[in-house]
């Protein structure tokens, strides 16, 4: 029943939606200055992810305590390196990285984290500034005491605090009410390690050898200029994406410093992150289609040979060929950009490649081999209501 969520600015499960903006109208002087009180035994943090040390205790916070599969078999695994490319975008703010420490030991045992985001509803041509949350986080020995509220009251009042009313998030779990739903699909590249370590199972008219066989990839690239996006490359870069874009419609706005950020890395712009992977095919001086993906891996849980899956997630991409009227050949480049995808994605050890049922995905999930996973991926919007997003699945089946 939602004892906290049927509190918040958001619209209830089921309800009719009818008109779009924001829920609740407030100023920033309207917000209290001091935070929310906690138990007697713990107080706020803000956590300086720019100290080593501190940036470690949110390292090891999650590696122990972030999110599992279903079977607690896999959990994510950040990196220093991810956290510093996910927590330091352009805009940032030290004070919506919000820390809980056990007041006697200093520990860490909470985390929750914004940072800005503008938003932009492409029917209406609305933009929305925002914050993203995400890592929410709390010790394992401290759950169901009712934290999370109180963690996303703090972070909610600190980002009032600087004027900003509307947030994004994701979650597994159905909370009211997510406006947009999508599905993760798989594309195996080590399909003996997956199966090896649970990952992937072994259909009952298959043998092993015919499913290595099967998701069995090229070594070579297939388009001709396909090579890393270095900060050059920013301006032509932006200008495709910005109107590739435009094609859907609850999309995030950028400027070009914030699009160097997510597409270069956090700490360089020389396209050498370890997190980020962008590519771009460049024929005669003119970019033409970028994909990009980044590098998350699991941690396996409890397994003799396996310690580490390596998973890629597809990011942002854009191609020229989605302008024409010719969508056989759009998507057929699209195909062949993900093959390429998946090819410069095995030397960084990737064990399997993710992408969701949103952007144009449909347009290449079968056809490149990705399968339907069993995980399924809310978007929720803060105190703002808007129509149904597609998430590229059937709303009430999740097909
Ligand atoms: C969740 N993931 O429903 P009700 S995703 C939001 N997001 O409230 P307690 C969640 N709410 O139902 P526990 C949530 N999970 O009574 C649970 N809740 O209304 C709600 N897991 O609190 C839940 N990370 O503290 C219920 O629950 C209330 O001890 C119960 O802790 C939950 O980062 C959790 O999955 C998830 O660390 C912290 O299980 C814990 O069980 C945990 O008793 C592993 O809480 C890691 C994990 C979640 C990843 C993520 C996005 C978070 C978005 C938060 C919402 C932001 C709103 C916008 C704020 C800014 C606004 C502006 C402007
Ligand atoms: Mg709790």
């Amino acid at each position: 029943d939602y004892k906290f969520w049927s509190t918040q600015p958001v619209p209830r499960l089921n309800e009719e939606i009818d008109s779009e903006g924001p829920i609740e109208v407030k100023k920033p002087q309207d917000v209290p200055d001091d935070p929310l009180p906690l138990l007697k035994d713990f107080e706020w943090s803000t956590v300086d992810v720019e100290d080593s040390n501190q940036l470690e205790e949110v390292y090891n916070l999650l590696y122990e305590n972030y999110v599992e599969d279903q079977d607690a078999t896999f959990r994510f695994k950040y990196s220093h390196e991810f956290f510093k490319w996910a927590l330091k975008p352009p805009g940032w703010r030290k004070d919506w990285h919000v820390g809980v420490r056990v007041k006697e030991t200093g520990k860490l045992v909470a985390f929750i984290a914004g940072v800005p985001i503008t938003l932009k509803l492409t029917k209406s041509n609305k933009i929305i500034p925002s914050v993203e949350i995400n890592f929410l986080c709390i010790h394992k020995k401290l759950r169901s005491k009712r934290l999370t509220p109180v963690l996303i009251k703090e972070v909610t009042r600190r980002v009032n605090k600087q004027d900003i009313w509307q947030a994004l998030y994701t979650a597994g779990i159905v909370l009211p009410s997510p406006v947009s739903t999508c599905r993760y699909t798989h594309r195996p590249i080590n399909w003996s390690k997956l199966y090896e370590v649970g990952f992937s199972h072994l259909p009952k008219n298959q043998t092993k050898s015919s499913m290595v066989a099967n998701y069995a990839i090229p070594d070579k690239t297939k388009h001709e200029g396909l090579r890393l996006m270095k900060s050059e490359d920013i301006d032509q870069v932006y200008d495709l994406l910005s109107r590739f874009l435009e094609r859907f419609e609850l999309i995030q706005v950028f400027d070009k410093k914030e699009l160097a950020h997510w597409l270069l890395g956090g700490d360089s712009t020389k396209g050498d992150s370890s997190v980020i992977k962008t590519y771009v095919v460049e024929q005669n001086g003119k970019i033409t289609d970028f994909f990009s993906y980044y590098l998350l891996p699991f941690t396996v849980l409890d397994n003799p040979s396996y310690n580490e899956l390596g998973i890629a997630y597809l990011f942002y991409y854009a191609s020229e060929s989605a302008f024409g009227d010719d969508v056989e050949g759009y998507k057929s480049r699209l195909n062949s950009l993900i093959n390429d995808a998946l090819i410069t994605s095995k030397q960084y050890n990737v064990d399997v490649f993710n992408a969701l049922t949103s952007q144009d995905n449909p347009y290449f999930i079968k056809s490149s081999k990705f399968g339907s996973g069993d995980g399924l991926l809310n978007y929720y919007l803060f105190n703002y209501k808007t129509w149904p997003i597609n998430g590229g699945i059937d709303p009430q089946t999740k097909e």
